[in-house]
């Protein structure tokens, strides 16, 4: 048996919006034939947002908030509290104050997940039309990388990841997606366990969990582009 594991943003469906109808249709009979597992940096509200309830059902696994919980078959299986750093979110309050985005910024900036939190400067209730608005800006600006230099000098307790297009990831070293191949591995002692994910390269948030699986027996890879090079890549192999 070989078990799958899938990134959702930017894998399953495109950044933080639906799976589209065109991919739920072609993925839905290959994942009622397959053992497989989703691991995401989002919460399980978001995954519930994002894919529709027979996909969620048919999965074996959800890891959410960078495997930080597992729900599996709409029960919550475990979850790994922490304790917020008042510290850390007062500095997250002053670069929200300070940044020198020239546009509108919106609500749930720091957002606490369980095991972990995501700061966003721009804000998560942004519009998609903002959200791009911003990452253009990011992208010529590097405020977050800035941000995640002078947090990572002063918190060297925490990784901060550049996971998506407008937020900063904040996890306690050991308690991000890395730890999710363990999870599996306790698991599945022995079967292959295959991992598909838009940002396996360092730096990226799938990094994690693609480094700890290749350094185990028995595991591979696949770097996707988008949604549409899963299925080719699924499809492809049943043939
Ligand atoms: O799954 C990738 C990332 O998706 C979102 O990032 P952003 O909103 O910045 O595009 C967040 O949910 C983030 O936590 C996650 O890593």
């Amino acid at each position: 048996m070989t078990i799958y594991v899938f990134d959702m943003d930017g894998t399953l469906t495109p950044a933080r919006l639906p799976m589209t109808e065109e991919f739920r249709i072609k993925f839905l009979p290959w994942l009622k034939a397959h053992t497989a597992y989703i691991a995401t940096g989002s919460d399980y509200a978001k995954v519930g947002e994002q894919l529709p309830q027979d996909v969620i059902d048919n999965f074996d696994g959800i890891y959410g908030s960078m495997g930080n919980t597992l729900f599996q078959k709409g029960k919550l299986i475990y979850k790994k509290e922490i304790d917020y750093d008042e510290n850390l979110l007062n500095d997250l309050e002053d670069f929200r104050k300070s940044t020198k985005y020239p546009n509108r910024l919106f609500g749930n900036y720091i957002e606490k997940r369980i095991g972990m939190i995501n700061f966003s400067v721009i804000g998560r209730e942004c519009t998609y039309e903002e959200r791009e608005k911003y990452t253009e800006w990011d992208n010529k600006n590097c405020e977050r990388k800035q941000i995640q230099a002078i947090l990572s000098k002063k918190y060297s307790q925490y990784d901060f990841e550049l996971g998506g297009n407008i937020s900063i990831d904040i996890i306690p070293k050991g308690c991000g997606k890395g730890q999710i191949a363990h999870s599996l591995r306790e698991k599945f002692p022995n079967e292959k366990i295959v991992f598909m994910g838009d940002r396996t390269f360092p730096g990226g948030n799938d990094y994690a969990l693609a480094h700890e699986l290749l350094k185990m027996d028995n595991t591979q890879l696949v770097q996707v582009e988008n949604p549409d090079e899963v299925l080719q890549h699924l499809l492809c192999e049943a043939q």
